[in-house]
């Protein structure tokens, strides 16, 4: 069965079945929310629904197929740019990786959390400060 997870204005996220249009669960955030994406962050080919908050909070992980809460992650930093999951150090871990800052005067980071050691792992330096967002390429 296909889903599709739509946002609804900020407080909202829903997941619709991509066949008959109905809603499969709704998960109401609690601080607002900045970024959403659809990964798999657990390796079992299942998608997740990851978002960030949008003023200083958190990146929740969905479970994709009933949106029961798995785990999130601390966003030391104003608001999400963007999320998303992959591998890119190949540890044959995951990577959850989001940039922040954007929304705020402070200086803009990107992130990379270890998702099996649940560590931040790496944060770009200070001094990224500029109007360009941070971006990642992930192959
Ligand atoms: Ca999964
Ligand atoms: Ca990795
Ligand atoms: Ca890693």
């Amino acid at each position: 069965m296909d889903e599709i997870v739509g946002v609804n204005a900020w407080y909202n996220i829903r997941a619709f079945n991509a066949d008959n249009k109905g809603v499969l669960w709704e998960h109401n955030a609690d601080v607002g929310i900045d970024a959403v994406a659809v990964y798999d962050a657990t390796g079992d080919s299942i998608p997740e629904v990851i978002y960030g908050d949008g003023q200083w909070g958190n990146i929740y992980v969905l479970r994709g197929n009933n949106g029961t809460p798995l785990w999130s992650v601390a966003n030391p930093e104003h608001g999400v740019t963007n999320v998303l999951i992959g591998e890119v150090d190949s540890d044959a871990s995951l990577e959850l990786i989001w940039g922040a800052g954007h929304s705020s005067t402070e200086p803009d980071y990107l992130y990379i959390h270890d998702i099996d050691s649940g560590m931040r792992q790496w944060q770009s330096p200070e001094g990224s400060e500029g109007g360009s967002q941070p971006s990642v390429l992930v192959s």
